[in-house]
């Protein structure tokens, strides 16, 4: 019997403010004690992580004096290097605090946009001074409840040149930071602008350094945009642009609720692993979800270890998958090559395009062929479920 605990080389990685989090909701106050960061990346190492992320407030509070700043990053890096945990990725609290309620980059108020700017540099400054080399941008303000103040198009052009600014700032630093877009399509706005994986990549397009920007698509966002989690993924790796992943749980139509990875989908969260797994994803696996509210920290350490626990339980699982031959019998059967008509459709040539119109189709038995999917489909659910 495997025993699915991970070491480091499974790249697991928990931000500080998902352990962390002592389950306050907008309903109810924290139910468990806030744990300081130190003792949060020693239990992570314990469990068999490999890195730890944060936002600058995690860490720092927002109105620590430089000292203070000092000696809490000291007893951070003290405890990372006594664990080896490493921090891969760093992020700005944009969010928390007041002045950003009507958006930090988007904010009709060029002051609140200036602030947003200083304290992403200076926040790129400490992830830098941690070794982060991927910085993921959540516009959780960015947005809106009511578009009679009219800076759609305004807004989508501020975003631009924060993003364009703040590429420049990690260049010029020599920071090299791959900045990765982690969209969701509400709350706490009511519309947050780039809402999708989809449109995310389709703004990549228009900033100056494209290639600095990718994704940090999230289970939970997709899903609550009433989408698959799997052909969001799909898509980043498509273009190029899965720099970093969010691992978590959701149920569709709900609030954001930030569920142990595979405990609401485990179906969604099989092809994700086996998605990932497939294609080498390399980069870390981040778990950005948090203990349910009713737990005690017990129930949080049982969370970290389950999320790590069924991602390497589906990893096996798609192994399995591809080695099952009644499986791969399916999954080849599923598809039907014609080597004649490839050669046509392959490359557009004038010759190719006359005679694939000159060409007659039997639609009555392309509509008629059944592609096994039922069968195949249910190989995997007995699969998923241990009885294969
Ligand atoms: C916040 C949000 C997450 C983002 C984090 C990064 S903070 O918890 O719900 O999805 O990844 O800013
Ligand atoms: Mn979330
Ligand atoms: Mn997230």
């Amino acid at each position: 019997m495997p025993s699915y605990t991970p070491t480091s080389a499974d790249r697991f990685t928990f931000g500080l403010w998902t352990v962390g989090n002592p389950g306050r909701d907008p309903f109810g106050e924290a139910t468990r004690p806030a744990l300081n960061a130190p003792y949060l990346v020693r239990k992570l190492a314990e469990l068999g992580a490999y890195g730890v992320n944060l936002h600058d407030n995690d860490l720092v509070p927002i109105d620590a004096s430089a000292a203070q700043r000092d000696a809490i990053v000291g007893d951070f890096k003290a405890a990372l290097s006594d664990t080896g945990l490493v921090v891969p990725m760093a992020t700005t609290n944009l969010f928390s605090d007041p002045a950003f309620k009507d958006g930090a980059f988007t904010s009709a108020d060029a002051r609140v946009r200036a602030y947003a700017l200083h304290k992403t540099m200076h926040s790129m400054d400490l992830g830098a001074e941690l070794g982060a080399q991927t910085y993921v941008l959540w516009g959780g303000r960015e947005g809106t409840e009511v578009d009679a103040g009219g800076k759609l198009l305004d807004a989508l052009a501020w975003f631009r040149d924060s993003l364009n600014y703040l590429a420049e700032y990690s260049e010029a630093q020599g920071y090299g930071y791959r900045f990765a877009l982690e969209p969701k399509p509400n709350e706490p706005r009511a519309d947050i602008f780039l809402p999708t994986v989809g449109s995310a990549l389709g703004f990549i397009a228009t900033l100056d350094q494209p290639d600095l920007f990718g994704l940090n698509p999230e289970f939970a966002h997709e899903t609550m945009a009433g989408l698959s989690f799997p052909h969001a993924v799909a898509q980043a790796i498509d273009a190029g642009k899965l720099f970093h992943i969010d691992l978590n749980d959701q149920k569709m139509g709900r609030f954001d609720q930030d569920l142990r990875f595979g405990a609401e989908n485990p179906k969604a969260a099989f092809f994700l692993v086996k998605l990932l797994e497939d294609t080498g994803y390399a980069g870390p696996k981040h778990f950005d979800a948090h203990a349910l509210r009713t737990e005690d920290e017990a129930g949080v350490w049982a969370f970290a270890r389950g999320c790590m626990r069924t991602y390497l339980i589906l990893k096996e699982k798609a192994a399995q998958f591809a080695q099952d031959a009644e499986i791969q019998a399916a999954v080849a059967a599923y598809r039907v090559e014609d080597a004649e008509l490839s050669a046509l459709t392959g490359t557009f040539s004038p010759e190719n395009a006359t005679a694939l119109k000159a060409r007659t189709f039997d639609r009555a038995a392309l509509g008629a062929r059944g592609p096994g999917l039922e069968a195949l489909d249910q190989l995997t659910i007995e699969l998923l479920l241990g009885v294969r």
